[in-house]
């Protein structure tokens, strides 16, 4: 197990209040050509606000729509029509990550008008851990200018942190959205079980950021759909089958449909269940419309859409802390890494295709949920083992000529590593999911594509470096 040191400054950045947005500081405002001062209230107030907050950087574009975007909204493989003839508006928050970067680019594509929020957090965790995505990203502005050079569509973008709520008032004023999709969290297991403040700033960035966005729907857009990224891991492994979002129990004689038990096994899975709680309860309170997709695992990298230039490309990660097992395991195989199975391998998840996110968030905008309702759909299209996993990679490197070996590592977690595990995950599917499959040729397309950027990978990264038994109040750092 790779060394842990401590370092000022990676902590700097968290143990003051919301202090990471100190290396986040920029000064300047970034004008479109579209964008007059004169006439946005948003401009003005930000200006107003900037000596205040000098970190946020707000760039808001008008976007121009084709008339196929004013008549409905055709996915790829579904229907989805609109009911309003006006294009719906769809803040993504967190749209500079992983599966927010691959949705807001698709939505953008199925002439959703988009705009993206975030504070480019992810970003810095990586500088603050010196880790770094397998595949090169370009900054979030030059990502949106090229898609504005392919595509002739805007993408509006908002820089600034959910957690402060003047911010995202701001936001939300000024971008009118119809629906919100919320993937801007801290969503590293590990990350959160580093030390002391890291799962105080996972509680607290998650938890407030979530509460914050269910304010700002309230007060500014009560219409305002809310899809809010959860996950599987809010269940645990309860030896029952796990359904979706709700349970009927009979008890002692009496039946009542209850949320289903809640059994998360870290601080970040655990931030996600307090923010189901509050999803759920200002549905109740305020007649909110909320969507809670418990997605499982997502592997993969390509969609359509980043596929059309490099520097759409998806960030993908690799290392212990941020990686995800499928992903680990086909660069860990691209390099020559022993497969890092935890313990005896037999932990069974949901695993989905990042193609079959965006597809999923797609379906959930399209079909609302009704004011007051919280509706909970499991986000997965299939379930393996780690061990399960292994194998299939292994099965893969041979095509390719790469001998692939695994490696039982000590669990670094505090899990149960044989189970029972039997999710339901039928309520997308009902609504035209139509997923991509884990098939061989999926496989050999990833390896492929870990074996393009193998150069970039940085083998010390690529073992676990956080011990849930070992987190401790003082801060730490995983960087070699
Ligand atoms: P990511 O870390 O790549 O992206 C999250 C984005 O949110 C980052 O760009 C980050 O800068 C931004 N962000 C974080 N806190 C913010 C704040 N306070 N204000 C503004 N922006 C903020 O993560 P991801 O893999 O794309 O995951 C997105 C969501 O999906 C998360 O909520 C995660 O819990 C959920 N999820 C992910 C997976 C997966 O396998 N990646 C699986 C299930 C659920
Ligand atoms: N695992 C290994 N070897 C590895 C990496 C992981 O055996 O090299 C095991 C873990 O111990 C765990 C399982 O694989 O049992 C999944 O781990 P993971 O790191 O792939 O995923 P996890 O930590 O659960 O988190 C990821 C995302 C998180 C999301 C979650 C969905 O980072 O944002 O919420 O998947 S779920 O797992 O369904 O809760």
């Amino acid at each position: 197990m790779a060394h842990l040191l401590s370092t000022t400054s990676s902590l700097n950045a968290l143990t003051s209040s919301r202090a990471y947005s100190k290396p986040l500081n920029q000064r300047s405002v970034i004008f479109p050509a579209s964008f007059t001062l004169q006439t946005s209230k948003f401009a003005f107030k930000r200006l107003t606000l900037q000596e205040k907050r000098p970190q946020r950087v707000c760039t808001a574009h008008a976007a121009t729509l084709s008339q196929e975007a004013q008549s409905g909204v055709k996915s790829g493989t579904h229907q989805i029509s609109s009911d309003s003839s006006k294009p719906k508006k769809v803040m993504v928050i967190g749209g500079d990550g992983y599966c927010g970067w691959a949705t807001a680019l698709h939505l953008s594509d199925k002439n959703y008008e988009v705009a993206i929020v975030d504070n480019l957090v992810r970003r810095l965790f990586d500088h603050q851990l010196g880790l770094d995505s397998l595949t090169p990203i370009a900054s979030i502005h030059n990502r949106i200018r090229r898609w504005k050079s392919l595509t002739g569509k805007d993408i509006g973008l908002y820089i600034g942190d959910i957690c402060d709520f003047e911010f995202l008032s701001e936001a939300f004023k000024s971008f009118e959205p119809d629906a919100v999709v919320h993937f801007g969290e801290q969503r590293s297991a590990p990350y959160s079980m580093i030390d002391r403040s890291r799962a105080v700033f996972t509680q607290q960035n998650n938890v407030i950021g979530t509460l914050n966005v269910l304010f700002a729907i309230k007060e500014f857009g009560d219409e305002c759909h809310l899809v809010k990224l959860g996950t599987m891991g809010e269940y645990g492994t309860p030896n029952i089958d796990i359904e979706e979002g709700y349970i009927t129990i009979t008890h002692n004689g009496r039946t009542d449909t209850l949320p289903y038990p809640k059994q998360a096994s870290s601080f970040y899975h655990l931030s996600k269940v307090h923010d189901s709680h509050n999803i759920a309860f200002t549905c109740k309170a305020w007649g909110i419309r909320a969507t809670d997709l418990n997605q499982g695992v997502v592997y993969g990298v390509r969609t359509d859409e980043t596929e059309m230039h490099e520097e759409l490309t998806n960030r993908f990660d690799y290392d212990g802390v941020f990686g995800t097992a499928l992903n680990r395991f086909c660069v860990q195989a691209a390099v020559g890494h022993p497969l890092t199975v935890y313990g005896k391998g037999g932990q069974t998840r949901g695993y989905l295709d990042i193609r079959d996110t965006i597809q999923c968030v797609e379906l959930a905008i399209a079909n609302p949920a009704k004011p007051g309702e919280f509706r909970v759909f499991n986000q997965f299209t299939e379930q393996f083992s780690v061990k399960e996993l292994a194998a299939l990679v292994t099965k893969a490197g041979k095509k390719l000529g790469i001998d692939v070996q695994t490696k039982s590592v000590p669990n670094p977690r505090v899990e149960a590593e044989e189970h029972y595990y039997n999710a339901k995950h039928t309520k997308l599917i009902e609504l035209g999911l139509q997923p991509h499959l884990l098939s061989d040729s999926l496989l050999d397309s990833l390896l492929n594509f870990a074996i393009k950027y193998k150069d970039r990978v940085d083998t010390k990264q690529i073992m676990p470096s956080v011990s849930w038994k070992k987190i401790g109040v003082k801060p730490k750092t995983v960087a070699a």
